[in-house]
């Protein structure tokens, strides 16, 4: 195994590609191999203790027609999440304002929308150029874009747009009806072709076994060039949607597949995403060490809890981590 994965003589190319069973492999091998290769990828294209810190806002909650199982926003689910409708300008901008004082280099709003409408996209953009007033990097997940709207944002000044991929292409169809894989790959390309940088994960511990986790990595790493930002999520099971029952994920498989994620795109920013809240001090230093270098900071994601700032402050004391300047 070790043979197949030395690309130590190899020269890399440009977009580095990886099989699924390479990845696979790769979340195979022992911790302490899989720790090292990672930790070697990224001390090639990135400070080690230094961390990119994002900060989310929900602009439009709940009452969302699509059927993603893992999603408290979703129609079709129970979950307690009132729907709400687009938020004002300025209450966006006093959030991000905040957000800024407390240390936040980028901004990232989300909808619970299936796709945007062309009268609620003129107010994102308007959305998207205060926030980049205000000296931030912008970032908006919307859902589906067409590319004349991918090509509206991109004239507002938006940095990144979100879209993920969620899972592997066969495990998709267990967790979402309502859209297409090729859907997501469609976005993806409109957002690359409009010259925004691409944000774009998944979720682990959703039911999925390691094939499918190495299907959902090798797939982002064939997009070429590989995302800029890569969201790693761990389920965050809520009540009341379908997969609020799920088996809680083994946080070393979590580690486990964040290394991987480093080893496959080592040039692009691998984000520590949903699921932190949950997870120890120690889960997440192995997350730092498996070449996570990005979080969500702020008490709240879009509509669950994140840990809250002080406890992150402390951490990233107690680890000797430190903010990236952008
Ligand atoms: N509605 C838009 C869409 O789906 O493209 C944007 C917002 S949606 C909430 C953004 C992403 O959040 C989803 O693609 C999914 O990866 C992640 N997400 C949603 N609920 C989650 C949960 N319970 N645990 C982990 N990640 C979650
Ligand atoms: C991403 O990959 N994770 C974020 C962001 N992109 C938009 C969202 C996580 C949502 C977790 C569930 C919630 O808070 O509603
Ligand atoms: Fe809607 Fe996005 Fe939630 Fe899916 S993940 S239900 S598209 S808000």
């Amino acid at each position: 195994m070790s043979v197949a994965l030395d690309r130590s003589s190899v020269v890399a190319p440009a977009t580095p590609q990886w099989t699924r069973e390479e990845i696979l492999a790769l979340m195979e091998l022992p911790l302490p191999e899989l720790i090292y290769r990672a930790q070697t990828a990224h001390r090639q294209h990135f400070a080690p203790t230094e961390v990119q810190i994002s900060t989310l806002l929900s602009i439009k909650t709940g009452g969302c027609p699509e059927d993603c199982g893992y999603c408290p926003q979703s129609a079709h689910h129970d979950s307690g999440v009132p729907a709400s409708k687009l938020m004002d300008i300025e209450e966006v901008l006093e959030a991000a304002r905040r957000a800024r004082a407390a240390g936040a280099q980028r901004f990232c709003m989300g909808a619970a929308w299936r796709s945007p409408k062309d009268h609620d996209l003129d107010r994102v953009a308007a959305m998207v150029e205060g926030v980049k007033s205000l000296g931030m990097e912008t970032c908006v997940t919307l859902g589906m874009l067409r590319p004349d709207q991918a090509a509206r944002l991109k004239s507002a000044g938006l940095d990144y747009y979100n879209h993920n991929l969620d899972t592997s292409p066969e495990f998709y169809g267990d967790i979402i009806t309502t859209r297409t894989y090729q859907d997501r790959l469609d976005t993806l390309a409109a957002v690359r072709e409009a010259g925004i940088n691409v944000c774009c994960g998944g979720i682990i511990g959703m039911g999925e076994d390691l094939d499918d986790r190495a299907g959902l990595l090798a797939t982002l790493a064939r997009l070429d060039p590989h995302p800029e930002s890569v969201p790693i999520n761990a389920l965050v099971r809520v009540a009341g949607t379908k997969l609020g029952d799920t088996e809680p994920l083994d946080p070393i498989d979590f580690v486990r597949t964040i290394a991987a994620a480093r080893i496959a795109m080592p040039a692009s920013t691998v984000r520590l995403s949903a699921g932190r809240e949950t997870l120890t001090d120690e889960a997440q230093a192995l997350c730092f060490l498996a070449g996570a270098n990005s979080i969500f900071y702020g008490e709240k994601l879009l509509t669950t809890k994140n840990p809250e700032a002080e406890r992150d402050n402390a951490l990233f004391a107690k680890l000797g981590m430190t903010r990236r300047e952008s």
